[in-house]
């Protein structure tokens, strides 16, 4: 019978901030495809709830204290995860903060903070993982764009910035690392019901939608936010090798949002 070329079987993957949102639900698929799922967060107790959560979905996955910012800390890490579970052969970049602030209000400190967790992270994580692949002899890069990697948007300077960055940091890295059998590609959810879009999409006093929420449902052909599910199957696609020869891609997985005008009002 010949193997199936989707299959994570025996394949570790680490995704970055994945106790709830997007990295829960593709470490989720990934599970289901076969890896054995290691992830991170700030702090301890949200590394508890991370665990609880897996395990009701029967996952037993393998939950760190880690600050995607701290190099030191990501270093520790990396080596912890390949002492006590295995060498990583998936990378998820996940982890990720936004800060919704007219650029002429935003602080240099707040604009960097950003740039900090959704940029300069992924490029440290990437960096502790990928001498280890090359010895392997592979390894799948995974970082979670968005449609600010394409697009802008009022207030969201920082986080645009940093998506725009995060799409030619995966276009770099597949550059300098295909030769080693590393592939290095990006995803670009669209707007995803998750706690990060949850202001855009609060109830107004008299019960209507937000307005931001009507305009992304006028902006998506698929009239729908996504969820996080959604993610699942283009991230375990992109994690395996069905994916060995896709290298520098991003992945918009949107509902349609970059293809589409509008709906006239
Ligand atoms: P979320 O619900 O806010 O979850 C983000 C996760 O990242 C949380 O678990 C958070 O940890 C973790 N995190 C933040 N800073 C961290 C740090 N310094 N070290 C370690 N973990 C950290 O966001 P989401 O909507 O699931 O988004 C996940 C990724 O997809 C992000 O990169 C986001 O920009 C991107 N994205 C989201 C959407 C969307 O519509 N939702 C669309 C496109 C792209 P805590 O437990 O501390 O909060
Ligand atoms: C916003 C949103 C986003 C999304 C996402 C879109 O305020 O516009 O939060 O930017 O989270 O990244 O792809």
């Amino acid at each position: 019978m010949s193997r199936n070329p989707f299959s994570l079987e025996g394949k570790i993957a680490l995704i970055t901030g994945a106790s709830y949102g997007i990295g829960f639900a593709i470490a989720c698929a990934m599970h289901e495809a076969g890896a054995t799922i290691v992830f991170n967060d700030i702090r301890q107790d949200l590394v508890d709830k991370g665990i609880a959560a897996y395990e009701e979905k029967g996952i037993k996955a393998h939950g760190y204290v880690c600050d995607v910012t701290d190099e030191d800390a990501v270093n520790a890490l990396v080596k912890k995860v390949e002492e006590e579970v295995g060498v990583i052969d998936i990378l998820v970049n996940n982890a990720g903060i936004i800060k919704r602030i007219p650029m002429i209000e935003m602080t240099a400190a707040q604009f960097r903070q950003v740039i900090d967790v959704d940029l300069n992270a992924p490029f440290i994580v990437a960096k502790a993982v990928i001498p280890s692949m090359i010895r392997k002899g592979h390894g799948k890069i995974i970082n979670i764009c968005s449609m600010m990697s394409e697009l802008g948007r009022e207030t969201v300077s920082a986080y645009a910035a940093a998506k725009g960055g995060l799409k030619m940091l995966t276009r770099n890295i597949a550059s300098e690392y295909g030769e080693y059998n590393i592939q290095c590609n990006g995803i670009g959810p669209g707007y995803i019901a998750t706690p990060q879009t949850a202001p855009l999409r609060e109830r107004q006093p008299d019960g209507s939608r937000h307005p931001f929420d009507s305009f992304i449902i006028a902006k998506t052909p698929a009239a729908r936010w996504g969820e996080a599910s959604d993610l699942g199957g283009p991230a375990v696609f992109l994690a395996s090798e069905a994916s060995d020869f896709v290298n520098g891609h991003i992945l918009y997985v949107d509902g349609g949002i970059l293809a589409y005008i509008g709906k006239q009002p």
